[in-house]
């Protein structure tokens, strides 16, 4: 069947105006600590917005501060801990947002694999991150990231939340099971960035019939009827 261009035209802009709606709703929002975190240094609490979320970052337990290394992003400084620019033992560094969101992945650094200051066994230092709801991943340095790199892991989390914590456990006794000799680890890691994504549309934006307007396929099928009932009455 011969479709006018007109009505073609016309399809044509309406799909490409909904891939737009689409990707703006889908586009990723990033919490830059690295390049944007030394407003945090010294603060037991940080706020700031990114894309509009509100984030609040802090420093736990009390007495601890944030601290800033350019290059490295966010640590802790404590009497419960060791590293001033990272975070381990009793610390925690907790990021809450004010509305949930999509975390995608997080960017650690200073999460290294390296020796142990007093045997030559080497380890990945190691972590953990801890979800609003109480879930707990696991955080591990590659080999890839050595000493002499700044340990940067990209680590996927693809959950939504309203808050993560990280935390590391510092000084660990560990087990040579190669040669029965006890070693020394020191754990710790600094927190580069967060990628999320917001999961509520943009505030002022109406609903349709109760469901939000950015569903594809509701945006393709409403954007074709549209076309075809303009083109409708021309012909009428
Ligand atoms: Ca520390
Ligand atoms: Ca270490
Ligand atoms: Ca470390």
């Amino acid at each position: 069947m011969l479709v006018p261009l007109r009505v073609k035209l016309q399809v044509s802009v309406l799909v490409l105006g909904m891939v737009g709606a689409v990707s703006s709703v889908a586009m990723a929002s990033t919490l830059d600590l690295v390049d944007n975190g030394s407003a945090a240094n010294g603060l037991a609490v940080y706020e700031t917005e990114v894309d509009t979320v509100g984030i609040k970052i802090t420093a736990a337990p009390a007495g601890a501060v944030l601290t800033w290394e350019a290059g490295d992003g966010l640590g802790i400084k404590s009497t419960a801990g060791y590293e001033w620019d990272e975070i381990e033992g009793k610390e925690i560094l907790t990021v809450s947002f004010d509305e949930p969101v999509f975390i995608s992945s997080v960017v650690l650094t200073d999460l290294f694999y390296e020796k142990s200051n007093y045997t030559s066994s080497w380890y990945l230092e190691e972590g953990q991150y801890q979800l609003a709801d109480g879930t707990v991943g696991q955080i591990k340095a590659l080999v890839s990231q050595p000493t002499g790199t700044n340990g940067m892991l990209t680590l996927a989390v693809n959950t939504t939340t309203t808050s993560i914590g990280f935390s590391a456990p510092g000084y660990t006794d560990k087990l040579n099971s190669w040669c029965g000799t006890k070693y020394n680890e020191d754990n710790e890691f600094a927190l580069g960035k967060i990628n999320f994504d917001k999961t509520t549309p943009p505030s002022g934006v109406p609903e349709l019939n109760g469901r939000s307007p950015f569903g594809a396929v509701g945006l393709l099928v409403g954007g074709i009827f549209a076309a075809c009932s303009r083109r409708r009455k021309r012909a009428g």
